[in-house]
């Protein structure tokens, strides 16, 4: 019997573009908002969060864009200091009215929208009441957050936990460790909470919006073995279990690995486990599982007495001058010579792309969704007012040519939100960064005009979406 594999695109596949409030807004210390850690934490060098991509002004101008561009859906993250400015309890009426909108006209216009509930932005309140994410009483506030945000927004039908709770291992700016206690241990007892919190948003999820699909954000890297080595096949191997499968597991499972277990006690930075919490998490299973790929990553093997190397990010896009780091004894980073790099250093690799997903889906038999994935580059804005982000195209053609390729494969895909819809202030590299299919007028030391400018990759994706994906 011969079987037709379906290949192309479902019919009801999600085109869209995706943002997170603090990148875009602007105003984060207006209209009753409190200011967040990762607004805190921006490099100072950077174009402040006070105006970002002006959005919080300009928003019925950007979303008249996401109908021009044919979007089928919108992934927006909400500012949890714009809903409740002292973390819990009385709610910013104006910051209710603002998302209150935005979805109004999404759905005029018929563009679902798909909401993050965290991105990044823990009010700075509650990490200097408590130490936020290092205290199991976020776990409460989230969740009363979570509640507000259901009964307000009980229109919404796709929902996002956490975004990219990996990145917190990563990226020192996104979270706040307190300097008295050993880094690593900090970090795994602030995943387990998180996790914990996770959990908790599905729960009462299900409880108060039934009908609503809801699941984690997670940025994924697939590690590649440097070499044949066996020994570089299982140094891969632990920086997947590392980095990607302890959450996809926690996720997915409710369990932790048995070898990031057993690493995390031969260490001494296993998380505190309370009697109820494996249960809870493994009940809160997600109806799907949001994806942010942007590269791939190849390790190699290096033993136990190496030198610790911390991740150094190229941050300004001049220099090629990233370093990888490592875990002497299980695996180190290193540069693939196969792949082109952006600017900034990330590996491009759209057929990592079409491996990821074949691996996720394989293994944990859920649906997928492609949260973000898109190129940061410089754009130039030309004398005539054009942006012509071939790069960009290009970049987003091969990615959408794997992501259709792994659907044939047989993985459930049900949307694709490239990052970003417009430019917006990149967290690890201002305003210079550009991912948008928008041009903003603006650059980290300037306000300019703020004007939107179609790039040319706005007109592309437009056909892309008009064409569901036939046309690339
Ligand atoms: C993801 C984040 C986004 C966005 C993107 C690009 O990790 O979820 O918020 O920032 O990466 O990263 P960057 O801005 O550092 O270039």
């Amino acid at each position: 019997m011969s079987v037709q594999a379906p290949h192309l695109f479902p019919d009801d596949f999600l085109w869209g573009a995706a943002t997170a409030a603090y990148q875009i807004e602007g105003d984060h210390l207006k209209y009753g908002k409190t200011l967040s850690v990762v607004e805190k934490n921006m490099n100072k060098n950077y174009a402040d969060p006070s105006i970002a991509s002006g959005h919080y002004q300009y928003w019925e101008k950007d979303i008249a864009l996401m109908k021009e561009l044919g979007l089928k859906a919108y992934r927006f993250s909400i500012s949890w200091p714009r809903i409740l400015p002292n973390g819990r309890g009385k709610i910013n009426q104006e910051g209710l009215d603002f998302y209150r909108n935005l979805i109004n006209k999404l759905k005029e216009y018929e563009i679902e929208p798909i909401v993050t509930i965290y991105h990044f932005d823990l009010p700075q309140c509650l990490q200097e009441e408590y130490g936020g994410w290092s205290s199991r009483k976020v776990i409460d506030d989230f969740e009363a957050y979570c509640r507000v945000l259901f009964t307000y927004f009980d229109d919404v039908n796709y929902w996002l936990t956490i975004n990219e709770q990996s990145n917190m291992f990563q990226l020192p700016y996104l979270m706040e460790f307190n300097p008295d206690i050993p880094l690593e241990k900090q970090k795994y007892e602030m995943n387990h909470i998180m996790t914990l919190a996770h959990a908790k948003a599905i729960h009462l999820c299900r409880t108060q919006l039934p009908n609503a699909k809801i699941g984690p954000a997670l940025g994924i890297i697939p590690n590649y073995p440097a070499s044949s080595k066996p020994e570089d096949i299982l140094a891969a191997r632990h920086a997947d279990e590392l980095r990607t499968y302890l959450f996809m597991d926690l996720y997915m499972k409710g369990e932790y690995r048995p070898f990031v277990w057993n690493y995390l006690v031969e260490n001494g930075i296993e998380p505190t486990i309370e009697p109820e919490d494996m249960a809870c998490i493994k009940s809160a299973k997600p109806d799907f599982i949001g994806i942010n790929y942007y590269q791939s990553r190849v390790v190699k093997y290096i033993p136990e007495d190496a030198d610790k190397k911390e991740l150094k990010l190229n941050y300004d896009g001049k220099d090629d001058d990233t370093q990888y780091d490592n875990i002497p004894g299980l695996f180190e980073g290193m540069t693939n010579p196969f792949t082109q790099k952006t600017r900034w250093d990330w590996e491009i690799d759209p057929i990592g792309f079409r491996y990821i997903l074949n691996e996720l889906y394989d293994r944990y038999q859920i649906p997928l969704m492609i949260t973000e994935n898109g190129l940061g580059t410089l754009d130039e804005l030309t004398e005539d007012k054009q942006v012509h982000d071939q790069e960009r195209i290009d970049f987003l053609r091969d990615h959408i040519r794997q992501l259709q390729l792994a659907i044939k494969d047989g993985a459930e895909v049900w949307g694709y939100m490239p990052w970003s819809f417009i430019d917006l202030l990149s967290t690890s590299s201002g305003f210079r960064k550009r991912y948008g299919f928008v041009y903003i007028d603006r650059d980290d030391k300037n306000m300019k005009t703020l004007e939107r400018i179609k790039k040319d990759s706005f007109v592309w994706y437009q056909k892309v979406i008009a064409s569901n994906g036939s046309r690339l």
